[in-house]
């Protein structure tokens, strides 16, 4: 088996999923969860291509993309169903995933004034999350095994289940509609390979990395 290192901030964003297929896999990996700091000195020091995280480093080379580097531990560990039928349902449950996700950084950590935040967490509740959140709730109604694609888990159960997890930490509430995806998040949170990292992580606020990044920024400007 070859190494890993995957490099990411200390928080769960939507790099997280990764770090997960590595525990239900098995595999053993470096996790290098990292501060604003230690990111700004990789990047000062030209070891990130995109000068951005996440990053794997695999048997000498380095890489980019959260959602390539997702698509590869899935595919390499069997969680990405069999049959391209399979993939493109998993793909669905994936990118919805995405979405809910892209749609929901501005008011999780983005959108710095207090206004402006509420206002897109408003937005984001009356729009995209019931846009999003019903198509997923629903595929979870229609299934018998639990899982979203077929009997077994796979990178759609994982990818949903970090999303509604971080949604879950800023909004339980809101979440309360959608039975399925909180019983699916549970269900997730208790297997086996997971508990221990789930019960231990301890992932700063992302606001307070975002902040640091911004000083980091800021400072770099007026040198
Ligand atoms: N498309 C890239 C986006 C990566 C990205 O936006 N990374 C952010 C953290 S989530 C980052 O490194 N931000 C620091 C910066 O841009 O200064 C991916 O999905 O990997």
């Amino acid at each position: 088996m070859p190494s890993y290192k995957y490099t990411y901030f200390h928080f769960k964003a939507r790099p997280e999923t990764c770090r997960l297929l590595f525990l239900l896999a098995g595999v053993e990996y470096e996790n290098n969860a990292i501060d604003h700091d230690k990111y700004w000195a990789l990047k000062a020091a030209g070891k990130l291509p995109l000068s951005q995280l996440p990053i794997l480093e695999t048997e000498g080379k380095v890489f980019v993309q959260s959602r390539a580097i997702q698509r590869y531990l899935a595919r390499k560990f069997g969680f990405y169903g069999n049959g391209i039928e399979d993939e493109l349902l998993i793909d669905e449950a994936v990118e919805t995933a995405e979405e809910i996700l892209d749609y929901a950084m501005p008011w999780v950590y983005r959108e710095l004034d207090e206004k402006k935040n509420a206002e897109s967490r408003k937005d984001y509740w009356e729009s995209h999350g019931p846009r999003l959140l019903p198509f997923l709730e629903k595929r979870l109604e229609g299934s018998t095994s639990g899982f979203f694609v077929g009997d077994a888990l796979t990178v759609a159960d994982v990818s949903v289940f970090n999303a509604v997890d971080i949604l879950y930490d800023c909004a339980p509430e809101e979440l309360a509609p959608y039975k399925h995806l909180l019983s699916h998040r549970t269900r997730i949170a208790s297997n086996p390979k997971l508990t221990k990292y789930l019960g231990e992580r301890q992932l700063v606020p992302i606001r307070q990395t975002f902040l640091g990044i911004l000083a980091l920024k800021e400072e770099e400007k007026s040198k």
